[in-house]
């Protein structure tokens, strides 16, 4: 069903099993936000909230139980384990690995001490109104998991292994020596337009072709795999899981395969490739969540040749951050410098890789808790959400520095890479969608033709409702696409809206048309959620994820992007909850 809607209501709070049953229970972890009040949050009642990093790779890493001072109660080895699962499950992502806080206080034996066992049992129980969840009256942890938990709290915080150079070098296979592999093309794959699909809970990707919607190959990958991003020649497709896992795939084999794999780290999210000219392909750099750190490696082999730590001081109060995480890694396009987001401490860094001994780092302030971001329609403006701050960061490539820092006007941005278009009274502008509301953002992104809009949120109107996770146009369109995936309505969370680019009037909220895809793509069982569009090479059809339960049907839909029409309904039992798509153009070339 194809409808036609005007503004929407603003606010949309978030309370769903179903979303539980997609993503996993650890997502559902209450941020602390200063923002917060009244009553104790459901841990599921905003959709920023259960967004939160379930550190699930680091819950199977074994770590000693620590003895217990005086006055403390040990746990067992046994119960220690259970405690650290539901830690880096449900809590780390709040709180830190080694509970030295972040969106969420600080749980360090000194300040759990001083609130004793009781206290610490009933915060678990019934959470408070400044957000934490009320784990035990939700009936999430039983009162035997409470006890255990709230005794944790009293011991030292465990400390997951590091992931230094030892441990990546035995983790590096290469599976298929450079020398080996193939020099030239040697399949009749339309490359260019091939798709990279994750596969999340199945641990690997699909490539499906984008001229036939045939899935060519299902590859294994890392643990509950996130991203693919492709190398500057579009010849190697680079795959982070979330357990740190990177495989990378030669596309121009008979058959693509892995021809290189290595784990940097215990719990990952980004990767990307070089592109300045001249240096593409010869990089390659993970970030980690853990340990804190990223790795630049050999862009053929994927050796590590350079691990650089995260820890230090935050932006502001130069105050000691034992784990700030890495979130976006973006390649410069204007200088040899991968642009790393680094989240707790709030810094960009861009990092220049044509030294790596004496290796230079241009570290800018920014905003703390960064998380994805994108490239305006130039290329040389990084556009970045410090999501838990409700802002966004530009940094000029070119120059090297910040250019601002705007609050959205909406809560929790979160733009994937964002979509370029142009407004036709604001010229070229980047959209976000937010997580916390229905609000969709534009930014003025041209300080040449429009001075006065550059880095200004030039309108803010709604679309379907919170819980949007990505935007996405393409040069060729005419629309932008906003999902909202996370919203607990399932004809919301199964539907886009499209905005009509040349149709936007200044101040005015735009009309949308609805695209109710679950609908579309005749999928009955669980809640399929739509996510993340992405356009095909040549601009005119874009992509949706529809994304359901592992055991339930899951599908993607195309969309004839002229006519708004369902043009195919690629639905295959290997299709296990499909989630980010990656066109091999678009994203080489950074087309969005
Ligand atoms: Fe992602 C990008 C982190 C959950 C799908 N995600 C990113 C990036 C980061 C990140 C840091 C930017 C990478 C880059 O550009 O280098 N994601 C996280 C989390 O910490 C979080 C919130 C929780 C977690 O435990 O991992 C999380 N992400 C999800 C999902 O649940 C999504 C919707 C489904 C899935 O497959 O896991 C998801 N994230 C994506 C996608 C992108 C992404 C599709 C890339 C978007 C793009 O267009 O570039």
């Amino acid at each position: 069903m194809v409808t036609s809607h005007a503004a929407k209501a603003r606010q949309v709070l978030l309370a769903s099993a179903a979303l539980s049953l997609i993503l996993g229970t650890g997502f559902a972890l209450a941020q602390e936000q200063e923002t917060a009040t009244d009553p104790a949050q459901d841990h599921t009642s905003q959709p920023q909230d259960v967004y939160t990093p379930e550190l699930d790779s680091l819950a199977t890493e074994s770590v000693p139980a620590p003895g217990a001072p005086e006055g403390v109660e040990a746990l067992t080895q046994a119960e220690y384990d259970e405690a650290n699962k539901i830690y880096f499950e449900r809590c780390a992502g709040c709180h830190g690995v080694l509970r030295n806080g972040a969106t969420g206080k600080a749980l360090t034996p000194d300040l759990t001490r001083e609130l004793g066992y009781d206290y610490l049992h009933s915060f678990i129980t019934y959470g408070s109104p400044a957000g934490m969840p009320n784990w035990g009256t939700s009936g999430d942890l039983t009162d035997e998991q409470i006890q255990i938990m709230a005794k944790y709290l009293l011991l030292d915080p465990a400390s997951p292994p590091e992931f230094g150079m030892a441990a990546m070098r035995e983790t590096w296979h290469v599976h298929v020596a450079p020398e080996d592999r193939p020099t030239e093309k040697m399949n009749d794959w339309d490359l260019e337009n091939l798709f990279s699909v994750t596969l999340r809970d199945a641990g690997q990707i699909a490539l499906i072709d984008g001229g036939s919607y045939e899935i060519k190959s299902v590859i294994d990958t890392g643990y509950a795999v996130h991203i693919s991003r492709m190398s500057a020649s579009g010849r190697y497709l680079m795959v982070i899981g979330r357990d740190a896992k990177v495989d990378m795939i030669d596309l121009w084999m008979e058959e693509p395969a892995v021809v290189a794999t290595i784990k940097v780290g215990s719990e990952a999210r980004s990767i990307e490739t070089s592109k300045f000219e001249g240096w593409e392909d010869k990089y390659a750099i993970a970030g980690s969540y853990w340990p804190p750190q990223y790795v630049i490696m050999d862009g053929n082999t994927l050796e590590p040749l350079k691990i650089v730590s995260t820890r230090g001081m935050v932006y502001d109060d130069q105050e000691y951050h034992p784990e700030p995480r890495v979130a976006a890694i973006l390649a410069s396009h204007y200088r040899p410098e991968f642009i790393v987001n680094i989240k707790e401490t709030g810094k960009i860094q861009l990092v220049d890789y044509t030294d790596l001994k004496n290796l230079k780092i241009t570290e800018i302030e920014t905003e703390r808790f960064l998380h994805d971001g994108g490239l305006d329609s130039t290329h040389r403006y990084f556009i970045t959400a410090a999501n838990a701050r409700n802002k966004l960061v530009v940094i000029d490539t070119k120059e090297g520095k910040l250019a601002s820092i705007t609050d959205t006007g909406g809560l929790t941005p979160h733009p994937g890479r964002g979509a370029n278009i142009i407004h036709p009274t604001h010229g070229p502008v980047w959209a976000t969608s937010h997580l916390g509301d229905d609000s969709v953002a534009l930014i003025g992104t041209d300080p040449e033709g429009h001075a006065d809009k550059a880095w200004q949120i030039v309108e803010s109107f709604p679309a379907l409702g919170g819980g949007s996770l990505f935007v996405k146009t393409h040069p060729e369109s005419n629309h932008l696409y906003v999902d909202a995936t996370l919203n607990p309505d399932a004809e919301i969370s199964g539907s886009v809206a499209v905005f009509n680019v040349s149709e936007m009037v200044e101040g005015e909220d735009p009309e949308f048309t609805t695209l109710n895809l679950v609908e579309l793509a005749g999928i009955e069982g669980g809640q399929a959620r739509a996510v993340q569009g992405e356009f095909n090479k040549d601009g005119n059809e874009v992509w949706f994820s529809l994304w359901n339960a592992s055991d339930q049907e899951s599908a993607i839909v195309v969309i004839d992007d002229k006519t708004l029409e369902v043009k195919k309904v690629i639905k295959d039992e290997r299709l296990i909850t499909p989630t980010g798509k990656f066109n091999v153009h678009n994203t080489m070339g950074d087309v969005y």
